[in-house]
Order: structure tokens, then sequence, then C-alpha cells
């Protein structure tokens, strides 16, 4: 039970930094740390010291010296996890980290898991289990965007949105159980047309949450970029170009890549998650023939697509290419990457912009093996992406686990709108709208289950 037990961890990372901090939570922190802890002041303890206060002295092991440190002193209920909570900041050598933490553990606290500090929080009401998870995401937040969505979920943006639709919800199910302790009488305390027009309304903010995932997913994982095009026009050089890195094998032979090659790389704080293909050409070989079926496949789960085009081939394969691929793809982002530009004359570039472009194509000329013009080509992809136009207070959902129960809710609420409108009976109804709840309970935690809480605190690291 966490009320008993008092718990530590190094909360900074593994390593040797300047400084380390070691964190300690529960009933006995202050009075473990008061064991091991002397003050230069004569007889002061750290039982006797007011809340939010730090404390400088020492650490002994037995009759030693250990090291100089400064006591970070929190209580209860005002405290990250909400119980006593002790932060000892040391020295960073990991020789002194460890026998700090043996000492407390030999003074009775227990090592934690990972994510206990969180999940303590989470159990004391501190927050809810979807800022709860936006503590982990915060952590590992790497770039500018998936900063500012952590961030706001953490300080509880999203479990409004959450709140407000449970509310009304909750409001609804109450007119229509009412209706039903009172269905001998045969009254309507829930008047249709407007229980009607509620739903949608909460069946509309359900689906633009749902709908925020896949952006939400592409801050979180990368903007997912396909690189296609015929074999040869230089999309392994492309690939490595934008990563820097020889990632992908590279040659005139036609085919040289067969399988989808998958990196990811921050280029002025945009995550973008590129995927080279195998070139797209008429085979009898099976496996490329299997390697371009992937291509294809890329090109569909995609939300840019980069169409690499070899300048130095005839002008008609390349219209052709640009017109199958328009019609492969709906709403994603077409770029036009004409490569090689420095193989050819002006006259054949001028020809190639004269090709009117549709609202979500762009055309880009480069020279990806100089790198020539790619700040220009990740200008037009970071333009082509909203993920930094989000602003600190969007909602956008990043968590899977949230993502499912969002599209659960909205088909409950979809069932319970089918059901007024073909005048459903009160009991049916609000077993769709106490799913509808039962889900949206389960991303803030008001219902959850050890298995769902032991699953989402063990992928934090230890002392957070
Ligand atoms: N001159 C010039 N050559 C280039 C450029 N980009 C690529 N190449 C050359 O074109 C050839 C093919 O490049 P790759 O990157 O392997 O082409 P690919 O599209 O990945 O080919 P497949 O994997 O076979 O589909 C190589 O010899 C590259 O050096 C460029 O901008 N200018
Ligand atoms: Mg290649």
């Amino acid at each position: 039970m966490p009320e008993d037990s008092t718990i530590c961890a190094i909360s900074t990372p593994a390593g040797t930094g300047g400084i380390a901090v070691i964190r300690l939570s529960g009933k006995s922190a202050i009075a473990i740390v008061d064991i091991i802890f002397r003050s230069p002041a004569q007889g002061k303890n750290l039982a006797d010291q007011p809340a939010n206060t730090l404390h400088f002295g020492t650490i002994h092991q037995d009759k030693t010296l250990l090291d100089e440190v400064v006591i970070g002193l929190f209580r209860t209920p005002h405290s990250y996890t909400g119980e006593d909570v002790v932060e000892i900041s040391c020295h960073g050598s990991q020789y002194i980290q460890q026998q700090i933490l043996q000492l407390l553990i030999d003074c009775g606290a227990m090592l934690a898991l990972p994510g206990e500090f969180t999940q303590r929080a989470f159990l004391h009401g501190k927050m809810d289990l979807s800022q709860a998870e936006a503590v982990a995401d915060l952590i590992s937040s790497g770039n500018a965007a998936a900063h500012r969505v952590a961030l706001n979920q953490m300080r509880g943006g999203f479990s409004a949105e959450i709140k407000l639709l449970r509310d009304q919800l909750l409001h609804f199910i109450t007119l229509v159980e009412l209706e039903l302790d009172f269905s001998e009488e045969d009254v309507e305390f829930a008047d249709r047309t407007q229980l009607i027009a509620l739903s949608r309304k909460v069946e509309s903010l359900l689906q633009k949450l749902a709908n925020s995932f896949s952006l939400g997913n592409a801050i979180k994982n990368g903007i997912p970029v396909a690189i296609i095009g015929d074999t040869n026009v230089g999309k392994s050089t492309l690939l490595n170009a934008l990563l820097n890195e020889e990632k992908a094998i590279v040659s005139e032979i036609h085919g040289t890549t067969r399988d989808v090659i998958e990196d990811v790389v921050n280029l002025n704080g945009v995550l973008f998650r590129f995927f080279d293909t195998a070139g797209l050409r008429e085979t009898t070989d099976s496996i490329e023939r299997m390697g371009i079926e992937r291509s294809y496949r890329k090109l569909e789960q995609a939300m840019v697509i980069l169409l690499v085009l070899d300048l130095t081939s005839p002008n008609d394969s390349i219209l052709s290419r640009i017109l199958e691929i328009r019609n492969k793809i709906d709403s994603q982002k077409l770029i036009l990457v004409a490569n090689k530009s420095d193989l050819v004359t002006d006259k054949v570039r001028n020809e190639l912009a004269a090709l009117p472009l549709k609202s979500n194509e762009s055309l880009v000329f480069v020279a990806a093996k100089s790198k020539e013009n790619l700040t220009g080509l990740i200008r037009v992809m970071q333009d082509s992406v909203s993920v930094d136009k989000v602003q600190p207070e969007d909602v956008i959902v990043t968590n899977i686990r949230h993502y499912e129960a969002l599209t659960k809710a909205l088909e409950a609420i979809q069932r319970t709108i089918t059901g007024l409108e073909s005048n459903l009976s009160g009991e049916f109804l609000s077993q769709d709208i106490r799913e509808c709840l039962y889900y949206l309970g389960s991303i803030t935690g008001h219902i959850s289950t050890d298995e769902v809480l032991g699953n989402i605190f063990k992928n934090f690291c230890i002392g957070k």
C-alpha cells in the first residue's frame, strides 16, 4: 500500500553529472533522512523544519563523511506525490549516489518501481491519469511541438475537455434515468430533440479529438514522409542527404533499394520520419515486386509524399509518373522533387516548372548528391504540415490508449443518436450513454483497473 511504505530512487539520469537528485516519498521520508543527515546547526532536525525549505548539511556513512548535500523538504499534501517528499541533491558521482541510496534502504526506505512517484501522485488525486501519462511524454519530448502538446496535457487541457464531455453526458443520463424511475406515469423529462442536439455536440467534440490523433501521433513519432519515385532517380541519395548520414545504399544500378528504409530526424525543430522505398518500375523479379507493393503502401500511410523525379529522364515518363501518383493520393501533401538539377539546362527545368500544380502540391528543384537546395525542400516540407502551428492551448491526442477510448466512446454516442432517432426506450439509451461515460472515465482514470495502471506506469523510468 502506498500509504505505508516510503520509496526512494535516483531521479536524475544514470551517469555522472554535476549534481544528482535522490528522491524519497512517504510517511517516513523525513524521519529516514534525519537518520543520515547532519546539519551544521547543532541539534537541528529536518522533522522540525517547515515545508518547502532547503537545508545544507552532510551525509555520513557510519562515522565517515560521504558528501555535502542540500535537502529539499516538502510536506503532504503540497508535494509532487501528495506525500511527504525529500529531495537530496548530492554531488554527481555514481559512487556517492549509490551509497546514499543504500543508506536510505538500510534505514527503511524501499526502492521505487518505475513511475511509482507519478503513480502515487495519481492515487493521491494530484493529477488524473491522462496528466500522469503526459509526464512521461513531457520527459521524452524531443521537439517543440511534442513539448507544447505534452505540457498542455500535463497541465490539464485534455482532462478539462474530457470533463466537459462527461458533465454533459451525466446531465443527459440523469434526465433519461429519472424518466425510467417514473416509467409507470409515462412522463418524458428529457426532451428528445434536445437530447439529440446534445448527443450531436458530444459526437462532434469526440470526433474532433479522435481526428487530432494522426497529427498527435506525427508530433510524437515524427511526420511520416514517403520518398517515392522511379528507380535510380536519387531517392536514397535524398534520404541520406536529409539524414546527413549514409543510411541507404546508393548506386547507379536500377532497383538498388528493395525494402523500406526508415529513419527519424529533427529538421529545424520538427520531427520527420522518412521512408525510402523501392523504385517503381515494371519487373518480373518477385522480390522486387514485393518491395514495390510496400512502396505503394507507404504512399498511402504517409502525410507527406516526396515524389522524386530525375530531370534527365524523358519528359513524358516524368509526366506519366506524376499523373499516376496524383491519382493515388487524396488529402496528402505531394511535393515534386525535381532531382539532378546539376545535370540539366534551364530549358528542361522551365518545362517542368510550367506544369500546373494542384493546391496540395509543390515543386522543388534540388540536386540531392551535392545537397543543393535541400534547405528549400525542408522549408516546403515544414510549410506543408501544421505541426509547428500547434498552439499551447490546442488539445491534441497523442496517446494510443486515449485514441482507442475516444473511438469506443464515439461509437457509443453514435448508437445513442441512432437510438434517439428511432425512439428507443430509455433503458437502452442509458446503457449506451453509460458505455460512453465509461470510456471517457477510463482516459482520466475515474475508472481504472490495476492492470491498466500497471501497464501505464511500468513504461516510466525509475525515479519519476
Ligand atoms: N548528378 C547527380 N547524380 C545524382 C543525384 N542524385 C542521385 N544521383 C545519382 O543517381 C544514382 C541513383 O541514386 P540512388 O539514390 O541510388 O537512386 P534511387 O532512387 O534510390 O534508386 P533505386 O533504389 O534503385 O530505386 C546514383 O548514382 C547517384 O549518385 C544528383 O542530384 N545529381
Ligand atoms: Mg534507392
